[in-house]
């Protein structure tokens, strides 16, 4: 749709029940800036609150997933600009979508670009992606949770030497760190993102969104701690209708009619 001007949205998948975001902003390697975000927050937020999408896919162009935040917008900026500002805080809403969102990364994931990409669910690369936090390279350090997603993902030592020398790292690099969970052809990645987004949306929504939960509570707690939380999730689907209906399917060997609710 022609609702922003550094992004693309619209409905996907043969039930429509898709929201395909593309981030558009070509003539600067999608860099981040501060209207692109904004209208990402937004088109992330209608999708989440939309009860006929049942998955998101963020995806950029074949040269670049997204280069970074915007470094023309931060050159002249200043500390107290930034500290006052809180600059950075407000760019949450990916990782706090409750819908499922899958990053297709073909290009350069790079700073602010790879971090968009580790808010999401699941990240599938094409064969040419290249990850990475140069921040380093131009006097700052990652500030969207390169330093923290990246470390919960790939280990200390592979993320220090990302973060402190710039270096990226190869598509086929990344699935062997497990940061991305498949690799394809650059020409198939976006239908690909989309065949997995239409395998999670065949479940229930609402037990999806249980299931994503207690994923993402792995990292957030002891293990003590998100094994009772899980327990509780799992007992929680037990009032849910779509339980009994998948079981009650399984039993009948049929197919299940999820009403997500
Ligand atoms: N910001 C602004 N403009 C950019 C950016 C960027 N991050 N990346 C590329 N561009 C622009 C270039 O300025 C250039 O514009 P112009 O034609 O007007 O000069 C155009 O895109 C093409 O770029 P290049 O000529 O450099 O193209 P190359 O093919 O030689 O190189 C690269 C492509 C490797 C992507 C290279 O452009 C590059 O290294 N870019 C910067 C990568 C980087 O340092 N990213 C980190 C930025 S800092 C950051 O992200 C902080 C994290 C904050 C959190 C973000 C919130 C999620």
């Amino acid at each position: 749709s022609n609702e922003f001007k550094n992004i693309l949205t619209e409905v996907r998948g043969k039930d429509k029940n898709i929201g395909f975001i593309q981030l558009n902003r070509p003539k600067a390697f999608n860099a981040l800036n501060a209207e692109l975000m904004t209208e990402l927050e937004q088109a992330v937020k209608k999708f989440d609150a939309d009860p006929s999408i049942g998955c998101i896919v963020l995806t950029g162009s074949n040269r670049a997933f997204a280069a970074g935040a915007d470094i023309k917008e931060m050159q002249n900026k200043s500390f107290s600009e930034v500290c006052k500002g809180n600059f950075l805080s407000n760019w949450t809403a990916l990782a706090e979508s409750k819908t499922p969102v899958i990053a297709a990364v073909n290009g350069f994931a790079l700073g602010g670009g790879c971090e968009i990409a580790m808010m999401c669910d699941i990240i599938l690369a094409g064969e040419k992606a290249e990850f990475g936090q140069p921040e380093i390279v131009i006097g700052t350090i990652p500030g969207a949770g390169g330093t923290q997603r990246l470390t919960r993902v790939v280990g200390k030592s592979k993320a220090m030497e990302m973060v402190l020398t710039g270096d990226r790292i190869s598509a086929k690099e990344a699935q062997l760190y497990g940061l991305v969970s498949a690799v394809h052809p650059v020409d198939n990645l976006v239908d690909e993102a989309v065949k997995l987004a239409e395998r999670i949306t065949r479940h229930s929504k609402l037990t999806v969104q249980l299931a994503k939960e207690a994923v993402n509570s792995a990292y957030e707690t002891t293990l003590a701690q998100g094994i009772n939380l899980e327990r509780r999730l799992f007992h929680a689907t037990f009032a849910t209708n779509d339980r009994k209906e998948g079981m009650t399917a399984f039993v009948e060997k049929r197919k299940p009619n999820f009403t997500d609710s």
